[in-house]
């Protein structure tokens, strides 16, 4: 053991940061764990953290030929994903979480987790994670330290976050200029017992209470409790966003570099489109795709009036499924070393199998049986890759940059098989705002719960919004200032369907054209049509060469059905109805303003 491992009685090592020492003294008071771990982020205590995982068998390395410094996790079969019905905002008063939240009062949140947590660590480890969400010297990262008994949660967080030593630093530096900077994450696997578990959210104290899951969103609290819950709660005091969306840059022929910023919700193609490849004549012209983020990003106001942005993770936690070498090479290519798979299949030959990979073919399912297809699919749909983010091929050098990448255009989108079109742009910031507020899209397999059910999920943040959505429009109307120069907002669909029930769009590489269709909208050189939607292309205005489509996918992609949008907006009004006084004039005016237009 090394020097950074003391006794529960607590002598040895502790941090120079007094109100870090003191919690982590009294949670292992409350959890009585056999042994405490500050985490240092070292190679060596990662490599140790896999050994000890493989011996207790929660780690099963695969083919170390062909995937060196991989390996293979399984999750209870009743912990595979998001639990968005046990996610709670926790605010003194209600209306701050807002509808759009479950809350429970502070007290009570505490008393029932710490009545869960009391005694859970017995026997256990307790690891002290410190992290720093965004490059480590960058003045829009934020540092959280998360404790943890899951040694699967270390490791990944390793992988996910800037995690050790420099982070703890940076929480020392910062504890000396003021109290409690950091964000508490207080997390345990507990008996994994869906009856036993809870994800609790207290934004007015920084901290989070996580019990009874060890997937993904529940337990690698820098992703979406800090990165998300938390931090858009920070950022609506601070004068920032923090939003679920992935930042990539698309440089042209002549050298020029487009940050553009999208919001899809969890398993809509987020780090397909962060790690596109252009189509063969987009390449041969010399148009090159830049990975900044996959599915956070941290954005403010630069002293020229335009927004900055960060990614604040440092790894994907990319959705397996789907995987392939037509949908995502950059990925595939990511993950064919020191990757931890979750819950995806086996080949005969131990190489991780999933639906969407071509060639092999999965011996043993996600749960370790022999693959039946009667069974459903061999991998989990929510089955996930994580993989240090320097592993990707078009990572972007940018992603270090601690003053952000500016952004030129804000996108939107959703699965829609019906009625929205490819892509529309929005007249100005607050129609902007409205088409964000009023995303819709069918859920996945990323959340517990139905699939294919369409839901309003503005700006992809229903699961993540920390706090009231009609204050966090309010939030993002109030960047529309004097001196600011906003991108513009756009939105796409890539998910519309034929008559047939088939895709309309290629999707994927083919993205590229609408993403320079973009650009020439923000740079004043391409086309459009003027609808009460918005600015919409025809056709013509796109580079379409070398994609075949039929009259009836023109006609949906590029089309706008006054009907149908009538009905859609009067759905908007409802919804924005929902939050009552609260929902700002400006959005309400904005719907009545356009379904006027429509009628
Ligand atoms: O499980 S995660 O929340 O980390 C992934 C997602 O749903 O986006
Ligand atoms: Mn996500």
């Amino acid at each position: 053991m090394n020097a950074a491992v003391l006794d529960a009685a607590g002598s040895g090592f502790a941090s120079r940061n007094r109100a870090l020492n003191e919690w982590v003294a009294e949670v292992a008071r409350l959890t009585l764990p056999d042994r405490i771990h500050w985490c240092d982020g070292s190679q060596a205590e990662y490599d140790a953290l896999l050994a000890q995982m493989q011996q207790e068998g929660t780690l099963l390395p695969l083919d170390t030929e062909t995937h060196p410094g991989c390996w293979l996790h399984r999750s209870d079969p009743h912990d595979v994903a998001r639990v968005e019905h046990l996610t709670f905002v926790c605010t003194e008063n209600q209306a701050a979480a807002g509808p759009n939240n479950h809350w429970m009062a502070p007290a009570e949140a505490h008393a029932r987790m710490d009545a869960l947590f009391k005694g859970c660590m017995r026997g256990r480890t307790l690891y002290v994670v410190p992290y720093c969400m965004g490059p480590i010297d960058s003045p829009l990262a934020r540092c959280g330290v998360e404790i943890t008994d899951s040694p699967y949660v270390v490791a990944n967080m390793r992988l996910m976050t800037r995690m050790g030593a420099a982070a703890l630093v940076r929480i020392e530096e910062e504890g000396r200029k003021s109290d409690a900077t950091f964000v508490k994450g207080l997390h345990s696997i507990g008996e994994l017992d869906p009856e036993r578990r809870f994800i609790m959210h207290f934004p007015e104290e920084l901290s989070i209470k996580s019990y009874g899951s060890g997937y993904g969103g529940n337990a690698l609290l820098g992703k979406k409790c800090h990165a998300l819950r938390i931090a858009s709660w920070q950022a609506q005091q601070e004068g920032w966003l923090a939003e679920h969306m992935l930042i990539v840059g698309i440089e042209n022929p002549e050298g020029e570099t487009h940050y553009i910023a999208a919001a899809f919700p969890s398993a809509c193609g987020k780090t397909n489109l962060a790690m596109l490849i252009p189509p063969e004549s987009y390449r041969e012209k010399g148009w090159k795709v830049w990975t900044v983020g996959d599915d956070i990003c941290w954005m403010r106001p630069g002293a020229d009036g335009r927004l900055y942005a960060i990614n604040p993770e440092a790894g994907y936690f990319g959705v397996a499924p789907g995987t392939g070498a037509n949908s995502n090479a950059n990925a595939l290519a990511s993950i064919q070393r020191d990757t931890i798979y979750t819950n995806v299949a086996l080949t005969r030959d131990n190489q991780p199998w999933w639906e969407g990979l071509d060639g092999r073919v999965p011996a043993t399912d996600w749960q370790g049986k022999p693959y039946d297809p009667a069974n459903g699919p061999a991998a989990h749909p929510n089955s996930r890759f994580t993989v240090s983010a320097r592993q990707c091929p078009s990572y972007s050098q940018r992603a270090e940059d601690a003053q952000g990448v500016p952004i030129s255009a804000i996108v939107f989108g959703g699965r829609r098989a019906s009625l929205v079109p490819l892509v529309f742009e929005a007249r100005d910031w607050t129609h902007g705002v409205l088409i964000g507020a009023a995303m819709g899209s069918e859920t996945t397999a990323a959340a517990a719960g139905a699939v294919g059910v369409m839901r309003r999920d503005p700006m992809a943040m229903k699961p993540f919004c920390g706090y009231n959505f009609a204050d966090y429009f309010s939030h993002w109307l109030s960047f529309d200032q004097a001196g600011a120069k906003l991108p513009k907002i756009f939105h796409v669909n890539w998910f519309r369907k034929g008559d047939d029930g088939k895709f309309l769009w290629p999707g994927f590489g083919d993205n590229l054209r609408v993403l320079e269709w973009i650009i020439g909208r923000v740079k004043g050189e391409a086309g459009a049509v003027e609808t009460p939607i918005g600015h919409l292309p025809a056709a013509n205005h796109l580079d379409l060469d070398g994609i075949a489509l039929s009259d009836e996918a023109s006609a949906k992609l590029f089309g706008f059905d006054p009907a149908g949008w009538q009905a859609e907006f009067d759905s908007i009004g409802e919804y924005l109805d929902g939050y009552g006084r609260r929902m700002p004039q400006a959005l309400k005016d904005e719907q009545r303003r356009i379904a006027a237009g429509l009628a």
